[in-house]
C-alpha cells in the first residue's frame, strides 16, 4: 500500500481534487493556527509558563485534516500529541495553554466540548473511544468517536483489544496512527517487523487506508470516507498518517542524544503548511496579503489566550485530586486533606 496523497511537495494538486477551495482555505487556517500555538507554546514552556509540552511541528495535516471531518456532534478522544486536533475541534488556546501550564483549571473542559482531555497513558484513550462510540449507539445516537494513537502505542495490548472490540461490534469509530517514526528515541524499524501499521486492519476485519500525513486533503478525505461509514453503521476504519515527527518528543527530550541532527531533513521539504499555501496560491485564492492578515489574526487570538490564562486564579494543591474522582476514594480524601492542609 503507498500512501494515499492529493497534494504533491511543490504544490501541485492531483486532478480529481477532494476539496473545495473553500475547504483547503479552512484547512490552511488552521493548520497556521495549530503552527502557531505550537511554536509559541513551546516558547512558553521554555518561559516557564508551561509545564511539559509536547510539540507537533509537522504534524499538523494528520491531526487537523482528520479533525475537520468530523460533524459538530462527533467525539475527539486524542492522546497529548494532539493539541492541533483539539484546537480545530473547537478547543479554546487559553484552555489549551492552562492544560499544559498543568492548571486543573485547565483540565476541566465546557460540558458542550465534544473533545476529551489529552490521555498521556498510552493507548488508554482507545478503549475509551470505542466506549464513546458505542454510547451513541446505544443511545440512538449517531455521532462518530475519532480517536489518535502513535506508531509507538500500537504495540501496546490496548491497540489490539479497542480494534477487535470496535470491529466485532462495528462500533462507529477512526482511528488515526500518526506514524511519526518515533517512539520517544525507539524508531519505527526497531519495534515492529512490517512497518505498514495499516495492514493490520485485515486481521480485524476491518479496512485500513495509509495517508500522505502531511497532505491536509489526503488525511481530510480518508477520514471524511471513514466517518460517513462508521455513521452508516459500517464499522471502524483505522487510518495510518505517515509523518514525522521534526522536534522533540516533549519539552524534556533532546533528540540529538539519539538520533542525527538531519535525521528529518527530508521531512523538512514535505512541511505540510509549506505545502498547503503552494497549492493554495496555485489555485490563485491565497496570497502575501491574505498570509499577513491570518497571521496578525492568529497572533492576536495567541496573546489574548495568554491574557486569558494568565487571569485564571492561582490553584489550590488539593485541585490535582479533586476532579480524578465524583466521590473520592479514602486514600484520595487523604491526600486532599494532607494538600489542603499544605
Ligand atoms: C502506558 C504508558 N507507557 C509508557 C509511557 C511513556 N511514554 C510516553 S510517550 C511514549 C512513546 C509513545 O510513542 P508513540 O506512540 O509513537 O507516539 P508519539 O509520542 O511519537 O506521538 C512512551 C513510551 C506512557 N506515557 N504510558
Amino acid at each position: 500500500m503507498e500512501p494515499l496523497r492529493f497534494i504533491a511537495e511543490d504544490g501541485a494538486r492531483a486532478d480529481p481534487f477532494p476539496l473545495s477551495p473553500e475547504e483547503l482555505t479552512r484547512g490552511y487556517r488552521e493548520v497556521v493556527r495549530a503552527r502557531v500555538f505550537d511554536e509559541r507554546a513551546l516558547t512558553l514552556q521554555r518561559q516557564g509558563k508551561l509545564s511539559v509540552y509536547p510539540p507537533y511541528k509537522g504534524q499538523e495535516a494528520a491531526q487537523v485534516g482528520a479533525a475537520l471531518a468530523l460533524d459538530p456532534g462527533d467525539w475527539l478522544v486524542p492522546s497529548y500529541r494532539e493539541t492541533a486536533a483539539a484546537l480545530a475541534c473547537g478547543l479554546s488556546m487559553s484552555q489549551a495553554i492552562l492544560y499544559w501550564r498543568a492548571d486543573p483549571a485547565g483540565w476541566r473542559y465546557p460540558d458542550d466540548l465534544r473533545v476529551l482531555p489529552f490521555y498521556i497513558p498510552i493507548a488508554t484513550q482507545l478503549l475509551h473511544a470505542v466506549g464513546v462510540a458505542s454510547a451513541g449507539r446505544y443511545q440512538g445516537e449517531d455521532w462518530v468517536a475519532l480517536t489518535f494513537i502513535g506508531d509507538g502505542g500500537s504495540s501496546e495490548g490496548d491497540f489490539h483489544e479497542a480494534l477487535n472490540f470496535a470491529a466485532v461490534f462495528q462500533a462507529p469509530m477512526v482511528m488515526v496512527v500518526q506514524n511519526n517514526g518515533w517512539a520517544i528515541s525507539v524508531p519505527t524499524e526497531k519495534q515492529m517487523r512490517n512497518p505498514r501499521i495499516a495492514d493490520r486492519a485485515a486481521g480485524y476485519g476491518i479496512p485500513g487506508v495509509v495517508v500522505d500525513g502531511n497532505d491536509l486533503a489526503a488525511v481530510w478525505h480518508v477520514t471524511r470516507e471513514a466517518v460517513a461509514r462508521a455513521r452508516a453503521g459500517e464499522g471502524p476504519t483505522l487510518i495510518e498518517a505517515v509523518t514525522y515527527r521534526v522536534g522533540p518528543h516533549t519539552s524534556s527530550d533532546d533528540p540529538g542524544r539519539y538520533r542525527s541532527a538531519d535525521a528529518g531533513a527530508a521531512w523538512l521539504a514535505r512541511d505540510p503548511v509549506s505545502r498547503l499555501r503552494a497549492a493554495l496560491e496555485g489555485l490563485g485564492v491565497w496570497d502575501d496579503a491574505r498570509e499577513e492578515a491570518l497571521r496578525a489574526e492568529i497572533a492576536e487570538e495567541f496573546a489574548a489566550a495568554v491574557r486569558e490564562a494568565d487571569a485564571a486564579p492561582e490553584p489550590e494543591p488539593q485541585q490535582i485530586v479533586e476532579q480524578v474522582f465524583e466521590t473520592m476514594t479514602p486514600d484520595a480524601r487523604a491526600a486532599w486533606e494532607v494538600l489542603r492542609r499544605g
